[in-house]
């Protein structure tokens, strides 16, 4: 009796914690929920960073000119870097990097939706840096408010660098848009093609959203999917129009009673098709991830017998 009483108390004073805005810390009593909660979202936004480099890093190789391969190369790298700090925040709350990254080997774990697409010309390497970047940093600046002490502190660094990223997305698309008829014409077909996956990205709408509610409560998300995805419509729909390209949707429009851009909704049956192993680069992605893990299998083993004779 005594000891439910103690559980309720320690919930309570969880509750009342994260209310005032406190940060939790790995050492701190939580919920079991909130835990697993944390693991789930952190370590799928971990193998998205991880599986995120594919798309984009494609290109490297064929990159047009010196300067735009080498601001490839360093986005791609920062994800890689992006992906390290997530596990490592996972990690703090008792779920080992090996294993996430066996569940996602496995193809057990979620990754962001996006990166299930295919990306056929230069112009995706620019829409994904502007679009599915700005999108990422929407939603992680909302995360800076996480309740979660690790997790808010790598989102700061994260935001910054992703923020260069959309930069970088903004110069390419903006160049191509400015170019030639078939440059342009190569622009317009990659925002056609990632317009309704990145509206997918912030997640399902709130009544189709198993976690937000919890999420809410506990302060792990401090926004809900459709807010978030609003304000990422909010803010590239007139970037977009200004560069002189178009958004795949006839009923896009500007409300403006509620200052919001109204849009069509994605096909939800779709995402989820995509987050559950079945979009067109689903299986082609993991391959790739095996094969990296694969090969660098030598260099986990030659560190693991390193720290044994250490320690011996
Ligand atoms: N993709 O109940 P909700 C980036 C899943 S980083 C895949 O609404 P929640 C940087 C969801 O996990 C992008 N799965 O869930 C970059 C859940 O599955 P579960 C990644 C999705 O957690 C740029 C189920 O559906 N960012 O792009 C998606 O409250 C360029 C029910 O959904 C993050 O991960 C989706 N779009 O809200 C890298 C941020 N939407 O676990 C390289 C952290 C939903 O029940 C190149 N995560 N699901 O099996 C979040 O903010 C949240 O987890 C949401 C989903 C918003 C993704």
């Amino acid at each position: 009796m005594n000891s439910q009483v103690t559980a309720e108390d320690q919930l309570a004073r969880f509750e009342e914690r994260v209310a005032r805005g406190e940060k939790v810390e790995p050492g701190d009593w939580m919920p079991d929920e909130y835990r697993k909660s944390l693991i789930r979202m952190i370590g799928q936004h971990a193998h998205s960073e991880i599986v995120g480099q594919l798309p984009e890093g494609k290109w490297i190789p064929y990159a047009p000119g010196f300067r735009r391969k080498l601001t490839l190369i360093a986005k791609v790298q920062d994800e890689a870097g992006h992906g390290q700090l997530l596990y490592r925040a996972a990690e703090t709350l008792g779920k080992s990097r090996e294993e996430m990254l066996e569940e996602l080997l496995a193809g057990k774990a979620k990754y962001a939706n996006v990166f299930n697409y295919p990306t056929p010309s230069w112009a995706d390497v620019g829409v994904i840096g502007w679009l599915v970047d700005m999108a990422a940093v929407v939603n992680q600046t909302m995360l800076q408010q996480t309740s979660f002490g690790p997790y808010a502190r790598a989102m700061k660094r994260i935001c910054y660098e992703e923020s260069f990223h959309i930069k970088q997305g903004y110069d390419l698309v903006a160049t191509l848009a400015k170019g030639t008829p078939e440059q342009k014409a190569m622009v317009q077909g990659a925002i056609d093609r990632w317009w309704y996956p990145t509206l997918m990205m912030s997640g399902p709408p709130d009544n189709l959203s198993a976690h937000t509610l919890q999420s809410l409560k506990w302060r792990i998300k401090t926004k809900t999917n459709e807010q978030v995805r609003q304000e990422y419509v909010d803010l590239i729909v007139p970037q977009i129009r200004a560069l002189g390209l178009t958004i795949p949707d006839r009923d896009l429009k500007y409300d403006e009673k509620s200052e919001h851009w109204s849009y069509t909704q994605p096909d939800w049956e779709e995402l989820k098709r995509v987050v559950n192993g079945d979009g067109p680069m689903n299986k082609e992605r993991l391959a790739v991830r095996r094969k990296a893990h694969e090969d660098g299998r030598w260099v986990r083993e030659a560190l693991a017998a390193k720290r044994k004779e250490v320690a011996a």
